[in-house]
This record gives C-alpha cells, sequence and structure tokens, in this order.
C-alpha cells in the first residue's frame, strides 16, 4: 500500500435531487424525491431536506409519500444527470489518467499518477480545488475522500458528506477503523453483517481480533481471507481506468430465427454461462450485464444492468440476463443473442466481497439488492393520455410570452407550469390548456450560465 493519501474518492451530494433544486429554484431548500411516481416505484434519491424525514434511495415511493406528504416528487431526467456527470468526470480526467467511474456520481482518482500530488498537503489542495472546481461548473456541491487505499478514501468521502472533504492520514487507518462497525467494510451487507453478529463480532476491530482462522471457519475461505485483510486496513486494489476495462461477451447467430420465448430464455442463460465461464478463465469479475438481440429484421438492440459491485457468480449473471430479456420484445423471431459482462475489476477481495452470499432456506441470497440503472423511465409509469404525454413532471417547457419552465402537474386538460430558470428567484405558477400551441417542451438549461470554458448541458450561451 502506498503511504501517501492520493487515492481520492468522489461522490455527488444527492446527485439527482441536488441537479433538480439547482435546476429549480423554487425547490431550493426543500424536501426533494426523485424516482418512479407509479404504483411500485421507488425512490432513486431524496434530498438531505428529505432524509430528514426518514426518506432514503431504493424505498417504495408509497412509503415516501406517507413520510414526506409534503415533498415534491419528481421522475428522473437521465440525460440531463449525465450531462452534468460528464462535466464532473471531465473534471477528474484533468486530474489523472487513472479514474475509475462507479457510477453517474462517483469516482476513484489516482491523483499519484497523475502527478498531481504526493504527499498529504498536495493531496489535500487538490481535492479541495476540485471541489471548488465542480462547484463552480455545476453549480452542485461533491465530497471528497482522500486515502492511501480505495477502501479509505470511500469511506473517507462518505464522512465527509455532504459537502465535505476528509482525509485519513497513512497509518491512521486501523485506529480509524476499528470501532466502526462491520457493515463499513466494502461487500459486508446485511446477512454477512447478521452472520458475525451472531458469532459476537459487531466492530471492525473485533474481525481483527477474531483472526483470519475463525473469519475463514465463519465465512468461507475467499470471503473469510478478504474480509480479514480488509479489517487490517489491506487494501491493495489500484484505481482502473475505464478504458483499459475491457468487456466479456460471448453470442450465438442461429440458422434458424428462433420464435419460441420459452427457447429464447434458455439460450439467454445458457449464453450467461458461457460468458461467466470466459470470465473466471480471465480471472476477471464485471459489474455491468450486457444483453444483445438481432431480430428477424436485423434490428439489434443493446440492454444492460449495472449491478452494485463485480461479480463472476454465474447465477447472478443469468438472472440480470434473465430480467433484460423481460424488455425486449422477441415475438417476430430472433436470429442473434448475445450476453456480455463488463466494467471489468481484477480478481480481487472487491469481487469475492460483491457476491457474498448466504444460503436461506436454500435459496441464495444476494448480499445486497442489485442496483438497477434504470436506462428509460420506469416501465410501470402509468402511460398519460395523448395530449398530456407531452408535459412529463419536472420536465422543462417554454412558452412564446412567459418564457423558460417546468411542468409541475398535468391532467384534466391542463398543465401547470412553474417558470424559473437556474439563475432566476423563485418562479410563478400559471395553468394552460395541454393543448395550448404557445407551449412546448424544452431542453435542460445549464446549470451554470456564462461560463468560458464551462460549457453549456445543451447550446452554447451566446456571447
Ligand atoms: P448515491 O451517490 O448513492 O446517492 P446520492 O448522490 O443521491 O446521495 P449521497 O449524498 O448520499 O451520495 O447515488 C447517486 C444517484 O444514483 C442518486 O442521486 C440516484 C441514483 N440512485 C438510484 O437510482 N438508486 C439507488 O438505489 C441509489 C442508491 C442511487
Ligand atoms: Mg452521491
Ligand atoms: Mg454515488
Amino acid at each position: 500500500m502506498r503511504n501517501a493519501p492520493t487515492i481520492l474518492h468522489l461522490d455527488m451530494d444527492a446527485f439527482y435531487a441536488s441537479a433538480e433544486q439547482a435546476s429549480k429554484p423554487s425547490l431550493r431548500g426543500k424536501a426533494v424525491i426523485v424516482g418512479g411516481l407509479g404504483p411500485r416505484g421507488v425512490v432513486a434519491t431524496a434530498s438531505y431536506e428529505a432524509r430528514v424525514f426518514g426518506v432514503h434511495s431504493a424505498m417504495p415511493m408509497a412509503q415516501a409519500r406517507r413520510l414526506a406528504p409534503h415533498a415534491a416528487y419528481l421522475v428522473p431526467r437521465f440525460p440531463f444527470y449525465r450531462a452534468i456527470s460528464e462535466q464532473v468526470m471531465g473534471l477528474l480526467r484533468a486530474l489523472s489518467p487513472l479514474v475509475e467511474p462507479l457510477s453517474l456520481d462517483e469516482a476513484f482518482v489516482d491523483l499519484e499518477a497523475g502527478g498531481v500530488a504526493w504527499d498529504e498537503e498536495s493531496a489535500r489542495l487538490t481535492g479541495a480545488r476540485l471541489r471548488a472546481d465542480i462547484r463552480e461548473v455545476t453549480g452542485l456541491t461533491g465530497s471528497v475522500g482522500l486515502a492511501a487505499s480505495k477502501m479509505l478514501a470511500k469511506i473517507a468521502s462518505e464522512q465527509a458528506k455532504p459537502d465535505g472533504l476528509v482525509l485519513i492520514e497513512p497509518g491512521t487507518e486501523r485506529a480509524l477503523l476499528g470501532p466502526m462497525p462491520v457493515r463499513t467494510l466494502p461487500g459486508v451487507g446485511p446477512a454477512t453483517g447478521d452472520h458475525l453478529r451472531r458469532a459476537g463480532i459487531t466492530t471492525v476491530e473485533e474481525i481483527a481480533e477474531a483472526g483470519q482462522d475463525e473469519l475463514v471457519r465463519l465465512l468461507g475461505r475467499a470471503h473469510g481471507q478478504a474480509l480479514y485483510a480488509m479489517a487490517l486496513a489491506h487494501d491493495e486494489r489500484p484505481v482502473v481506468a475505464e478504458r483499459d476495462a475491457k468487456s466479456v461477451s460471448v453470442e450465438d447467430t442461429y440458422d434458424m430465427d428462433i420464435h419460441d420465448r420459452v427457447r429464447v430464455r434458455a439460450e439467454v442463460q445458457r449464453l450467461a454461462d458461457r460468458c461467466v465461464q470466459r470470465l473466471r478463465a480471465a480471472g476477471r469479475s464485471g459489474r455491468t450485464v450486457v444483453l444483445k438481440v438481432r431480430r428477424y429484421d436485423f434490428s439489434t438492440l443493446t440492454r444492460s444492468e449495472t449491478l452494485r459491485g463485480p461479480t463472476d457468480d454465474p447465477a447472478v449473471v443469468r438472472e440480470a440476463a434473465a430480467r433484460l430479456l423481460e424488455s425486449v420484445d422477441t415475438t417476430g423471431g430472433v436470429r442473434l443473442l448475445g450476453v456480455g459482462v463488463s466494467g471489468l475489476a481484477d480478481f480481487t477481495q472487491e469481487d469475492l466481497f460483491a457476491q457474498a452470499r448466504t444460503a436461506v432456506g436454500g435459496a441464495a441470497l444476494p448480499e445486497e439488492e442489485p442496483r438497477r440503472e434504470v436506462q428509460d423511465e420506469p416501465a410501470e409509469e402509468p402511460a398519460p393520455p395523448a395530449a398530456e404525454r407531452r408535459w412529463r413532471a419536472g420536465h422543462d417547457v417554454r412558452h412564446a410570452v412567459h418564457g423558460h419552465g417546468w411542468v409541475q402537474g398535468s391532467g384534466l386538460g391542463r398543465v401547470t407550469v412553474r417558470f424559473e430558470t437556474p439563475d432566476s428567484g423563485p418562479g410563478r405558477v400559471r395553468t394552460f390548456r395541454t393543448d395550448d400551441p404557445e407551449l412546448e417542451p424544452a431542453d435542460p438549461l445549464p446549470l451554470v450560465t456564462r461560463r468560458p470554458g464551462a460549457g453549456a448541458l445543451t447550446t452554447q450561451e451566446p456571447g
């Protein structure tokens, strides 16, 4: 392990909700909940103001509405968040060639590899400057952790939240980790946590005291050894640049189109198994499962699902591929199927943790719920009538007379718009008929305007 805190972990604060608040001045300082608004919708995230009521990611939306009935509820706008994410990742790439994104709002950066930090002081300065740059370019806040390993950098950014920076001095790691709950360690979810608690182990220090043999006895060799190493703060995982990470995939073309859905499902399972064999042969694991389908008319689609952590578990890959298949219409027949895994990580502790599983009643339960990066609007959204389809809650609009605003709600032939922009004050609300010719959907405005070099989200500001 290096002896300078030059691994940086960045995570944006309440990312989707903060982006919405920056975009809509009337929501700043308010409880904002972003997620699927249909009957089976779940919370993607909640603003810190909404978290006070106990609302959090992955909670059923119905429960969130009971806890925070007066919050603003919005559907996610992925292209908008992606554009902000690209701005953030661009700032990270300016620091180092070794940037490992984990999701839209989160990445590791090896500052030493970029030559921008080599000791505590330079690391702290770089982290502080990065936070200021993110704020200036995106208008949003992110929290930074700095440490000598990935595990501790991530723990540090969690401690820094929201809107802070925490640096863990090399040499202090064990003392810091010791009193923390076992769940702090990467890959220890509810199941492993319970297992350890029943053995009388609740803190990281108690894992270290139990010793490797005891851990292996409790959790199996791979998981036990990996967890013991983490408890001693040993974490040698390198930051892996995205472009170094290749994917592993297998595909089959069929002589005759397959029409039978049952057969299509079986083929996908078979391909998933073959893909995992190749993945394991390469000693790797990956986070994103990709399904490729070429239909009778040569239209080809890919669907992907990103898990919380890398896996090389055939059951996990098979399940993900099966879920992805459910979103693809194959009624016309299929001539090619493929299954791939990307977002590869070296075969290290990371993946052993990610797949930590316990047998409960004969069924293998994933340690953590796989995290679905929803790529389109959640399917459970009830389809609104055609006239109202253009006016989706939270989306931007432009009115010929009143200018730029966003849809606060629509129904019964009416649409309510709040007229405000990222750099205006809170705006006022007006109601129109859904077929008002003066009203049209619009792209989101940049959160920060007129910063030379900052780049606008969709259009460049004139002058
Ligand atoms: P997180 O970084 O986990 O959460 P956050 O940025 O909202 O809040 P925090 O300040 O605690 O970091 O996730 C980033 C975004 O990913 C989040 O804004 C919404 C989305 N997301 C989901 O869609 N589903 C989930 O279960 C989680 C955890 C996040
Ligand atoms: Mg975040
Ligand atoms: Mg995150």
